[in-house]
């Protein structure tokens, strides 16, 4: 058998033992991995799945193992050097860097935040009507959840996603020219708007989008105001720092059911208990017009809204230039253009 033959099967034998025959079947692959030398690296077992193992580009893997593991960030956060020029203040970048969020008040005005609200609710009632794959129900109900490729399909949005005030500073974090790789409407009505469990975006994009390397960003720009009741986006403030691998092979076209309720790619109990007992947990909350900018891969999550107010934010994912996405690293198909751009 050659050697990537017998990674391979001693891998199936993996998935299925206990925790004795694990330790036992972990030492045997790594030996056979790395020649008889019994050598560990740093990301243990998981350098030696067939995938990683193959595609040594695998910077961060994860849904192979089946026990969380906290892998140190290997990229940077900030990729421009701070000057007078730049077009956010040195305390907000050093704020970015150390935190992975800054929250912006008052970014857009009245009049920008009025003709984006009028649209958001024209797709809305749209959207009602609609069977289009862009649109994405709530797990329960009929309701809109979710319009995906608001900045291709529809040119109020692409617009807004082209707007040079947010493109300057995005550019600045990221160090590079940008494109928009994903963008949503995520409309949390009043009432019966449901919640979206912790995760870290770059986790779903490197696994499931092949997006190589922690060198994007999301903007969440608030079309109603965002208040502590209507379900804010809450953060874990220095999360950004540590890659949390999930536990659980990704089901084909996990998509389908993922963007109505998350079940692969969300971390354990145990881990998100220890990082937000290093880092708490914020919820930047502010009026229509306001702005979060937060890193690809910082924890997020929000809960349900019983309130009578919606909370509507569009969501306009940037990515490096110089970060294009490859295959997945899960090895299976990719996901559609609507979802990553390609
Ligand atoms: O809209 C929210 O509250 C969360 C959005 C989010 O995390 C997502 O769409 O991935």
């Amino acid at each position: 058998m050659t050697k990537t033959g017998c990674i391979r099967h001693l891998w199936k034998q993996l998935k299925h033992a206990d925790k004795d025959e694990y330790y036992r079947l972990e030492k045997e692959l790594v030996t056979v991995a790395f020649d008889g030398s019994n050598a560990r690296t740093k990301d243990g077992i998981a350098a030696v799945h067939p995938r990683s193992y193959e595609n040594a580009e695998d910077a961060y893997p994860s849904r192979i193992k089946p026990v969380a593991e906290f892998i140190s960030r290997k990229d940077p956060v900030v990729y421009s050097k701070w000057t007078q020029e730049s077009p956010i203040a040195r305390e907000q970048s050093d704020f970015y860097e150390k935190n992975g969020y800054l929250f912006l008040e008052d970014f857009f005005t009245d009049e920008e935040v009025d003709v984006w609200r009028k649209e958001l609710k024209r797709l809305q009632e749209a959207g009602r009507h609609s069977n289009k794959d862009e649109v994405i129900r709530e797990p329960e109900s009929r309701e809109v959840r979710s319009v995906f490729a608001v900045h291709r399909d529809n040119p109020v949005f692409r617009k807004l996603s082209e707007h040079s005030k947010l493109l300057g500073i995005v550019r600045y974090l990221l160090g590079s020219d940008v494109y928009v790789h994903q963008s949503r409407i995520n409309f949390k009505p009043g009432f019966n708007g449901k919640e979206f469990y912790w995760h870290s975006d770059f986790e779903t994009w490197h696994v499931e989008d092949g997006m190589p390397r922690m060198r994007a960003l999301s903007c969440s720009i608030a079309l109603e105001d965002n208040s502590y009741f209507n379900g804010p986006l809450m953060i874990v403030p220095g999360s950004h720092r540590t890659f949390v691998t999930c536990v659980g092979e990704t089901p084909e076209d996990h998509y389908r059911s993922s963007l109505r309720r998350q079940e692969y790619g969300v971390p354990d109990q145990t881990s998100l208990t220890e990082l937000v007992r290093q880092g708490g947990i914020e919820a930047p909350v502010g009026k229509a017009g306001s702005i979060l900018l937060f890193d690809c891969n910082l924890m997020h999550g929000s809960s349900s809204n019983i309130s009578p107010m919606p909370r509507s934010n569009v969501f306009l994912v940037y990515n490096s230039t110089e970060n294009r996405i490859v295959d997945p690293f899960s090895g299976q198909k990719p996901r559609p253009d609507y979802i990553a751009a390609r």
